[in-house]
């Protein structure tokens, strides 16, 4: 009789959850707003932290303090160089302006600033291939940019690179509906790649809060990872070919569209996530799934974290084949967002949670979707994993809630200066660094977790008034440390870029690191393509 009444209002409580209404949200394309201005900070003096090749299991460091130095076998520009370009790709697309370049030499954070003097758009995979092969032949460094949405400080110069930005190669030059393969080149827009498939009935595999400035040679040039994941999995599987132009302009022609190709060595995959650093990716070809017809979202509240990850073990169990996102914030990262995003309320206003958690299904069969969602909900609740929930009951109220989660990054930049680490971790552990983290800093900064948990990728962030190098030291090199300890990543899906080039042995061990560097030797041998970024710059120079 006891079990009955709790039952049964676990199924009123239920009830109201899914019938809650709420107000909508207007979507909002936050990317492409003007952001407001943040400090600027030279990186150089924030990256001090280098690591030795150490072979044992557990790799710990010592600070060594340096800076990175202009590699001096690279040439400047000269007037001629100019007059080449200028040649070569028309006035237009030779980009000298200062408030332009002010930009591209800019990253999305305003964290990392260098001095370039050239800003290079090519149209064509020719284009790309002179630049390069003139580039190469002057030992003028480069760096390969798409929409500089990048966190690790991979797509600015360091000093004077030129910067070749691909968005002017933006065309879709072929998709076959039967196989769903998209053709494009690199400079494509994320988000208008997936308006294009979705009047196809198709979607991208992956989705991300940069969509409206990220473009997809950026995104296959960092394995951008997302909020698709873990239900389509990285690019290595759905990216099944690729056009690349390597530093001395040879062109790799690896476009293919097959599915299966076990023709010796598949070398697309080391363009795949090395940032740049090995070649500029000029076209794309890329499996797209079906676009379902059915698709929920819940926004969830926990307790505590221990409940996110039962949650996560629970939904993967019961929601199995239709389940698309599953993401965590905390409290924190809440808070954040609400006090700095204009428009974004709590869809479960009553109290603060100190975990959220948001979940989205895909599949074909509305109401058995619906019923399946809706039946691991109340079991969730009757387990206590749950405290709190509501179902999107319509298009504007599921943009409502993915707008909380993907404006975390936004929040954080509106908040003052902001400490980034993506890593990967097993999930049961991810929050006790949170924990720790916040330990260590007490009052002098604020601690953020939230991230992919169904990837077991956490994003942690440290947000302060300004940055500061006493907070500096708190963080690193404990955080990397900590996630060596734990044989964890330190960079599960944003790359090393400049940040975390010194830092790669955390993750890698000396013989994998020297290995990669005699494939850079091999491919760009003078070492002009992205310079100081990836490798340790014992292997860089
Ligand atoms: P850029 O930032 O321009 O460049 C990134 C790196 O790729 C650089 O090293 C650059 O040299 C290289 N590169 C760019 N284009 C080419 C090319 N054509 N050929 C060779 N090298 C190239 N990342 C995730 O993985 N998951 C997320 O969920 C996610 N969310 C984000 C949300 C926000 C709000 C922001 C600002 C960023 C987010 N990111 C995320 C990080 C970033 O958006 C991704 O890394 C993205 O893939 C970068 O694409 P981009 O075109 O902006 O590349
Ligand atoms: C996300 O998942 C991005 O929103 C950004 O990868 C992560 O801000 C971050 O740390
Ligand atoms: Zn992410």
């Amino acid at each position: 009789m006891e079990k009955l009444r709790a039952t049964s209002s676990l199924r009123r409580s239920l009830k109201s959850i899914l019938n809650r209404q709420l107000s909508s949200v207007s979507e909002t394309r936050y990317l492409n707003e003007k952001r407001s201005c943040q400090p600027t900070f030279n990186l150089i003096r924030d990256h001090r932290n280098l690591g030795e090749a150490n072979p044992i299991r557990y790799r710990c460091f010592s600070s060594v303090s340096t800076v990175v130095q202009r590699n001096p076998s690279f040439s400047t520009l000269n007037p001629d160089d100019i007059s080449y370009f200028k040649q070569l790709l028309g006035e237009k697309s030779v980009i000298q302006d200062e408030d332009r370049l002010e930009t591209v030499n800019t990253d999305w954070m305003h964290k990392y600033k260098g001095s370039s003097k050239l800003l290079l758009q090519p149209r064509t995979t020719e284009e790309v291939a002179q630049i390069l092969k003139y580039c190469n032949s002057r030992r003028l460094a480069v760096v390969p940019q798409g929409g500089n949405t990048g966190l690790v400080g991979g797509s600015v110069p360091v000093f004077d690179e030129v910067i070749v930005n691909l968005g002017s190669m933006n065309n879709i030059i072929s998709f076959d509906k039967v196989s769903g393969i998209l053709v494009c080149e690199a400079g494509c827009i994320l988000e208008n790649l997936i308006s294009f498939l979705d009047n196809q009935g198709f979607i991208m595999p992956l989705d991300l809060g940069a969509k409206g400035s990220c473009q997809i040679g950026g995104n296959v040039s960092t394995n951008a990872g997302g909020l698709r994941l873990v239900r389509y999995g990285s690019l290595h599987g759905n990216v099944l070919g690729l056009e690349a132009v390597l530093a001395n302009g040879d062109l790799l022609d690896m476009l293919g569209t097959l599915r299966k190709d076990n023709t010796g060595y598949d070398l697309k995959h080391l363009f795949i996530g090395s940032e740049g650093s090995l070649g500029i990716v000029t076209k794309v070809s890329i499996l797209t799934p079906p676009k379902l017809s059915s698709e929920n979202i819940a926004f969830l509240a926990c307790r505590d974290y221990s409940s996110c990850q039962k949650l996560l073990m629970e939904a993967k169990r019961k929601l199995g084949e239709i389940l698309s996102a599953f993401e965590f914030l905390d409290i924190q990262a809440m808070d954040l967002v609400l006090n700095h995003l204009d428009g974004v309320r709590n869809p479960l206003p009553a109290t603060m949670h100190n975990f959220y958690v948001l979940i989205e299904t895909t599949g074909s069969d509305e109401s058995y979707d619906r019923e399946k969602l809706e039946a691991f909900l109340l079991s969730s609740m009757e387990g206590g994993l749950v405290s709190d929930g509501v179902i999107a009951q319509d298009i504007n109220q599921a943009s409502s809630f993915w707008r909380i989660r993907e404006g975390v990054p936004e929040a954080l930049m509106k908040a003052g200066a902001v400490y980034k680490y993506d890593l990967s971790l097993p999930v049961e552990k991810m929050y006790d660094l949170v924990d720790d983290m916040r330990t260590r800093l007490g009052d002098l900064a604020r601690v953020i977790g939230y991230g992919h948990l169904g990837d077991g990728n956490l994003h942690l962030n440290v947000s302060a008034a300004q940055y500061d190098d006493k907070i500096l030291e708190q963080i690193e090199p404990y955080v990397y440390e900590w996630t060596s300890k734990h044989r964890g990543s330190i960079s599960a899906e944003h790359g090393l870029g400049l940040m975390k080039a010194n830092k790669i042995y955390y993750s890698k061990s000396p013989e994998t690191v020297k290995t990669m560097g005699s494939i850079k030797k091999l491919l760009d041998p003078n070492g002009i393509l992205n310079p100081y970024k990836v490798l340790p710059h014992s292997l860089n120079s």
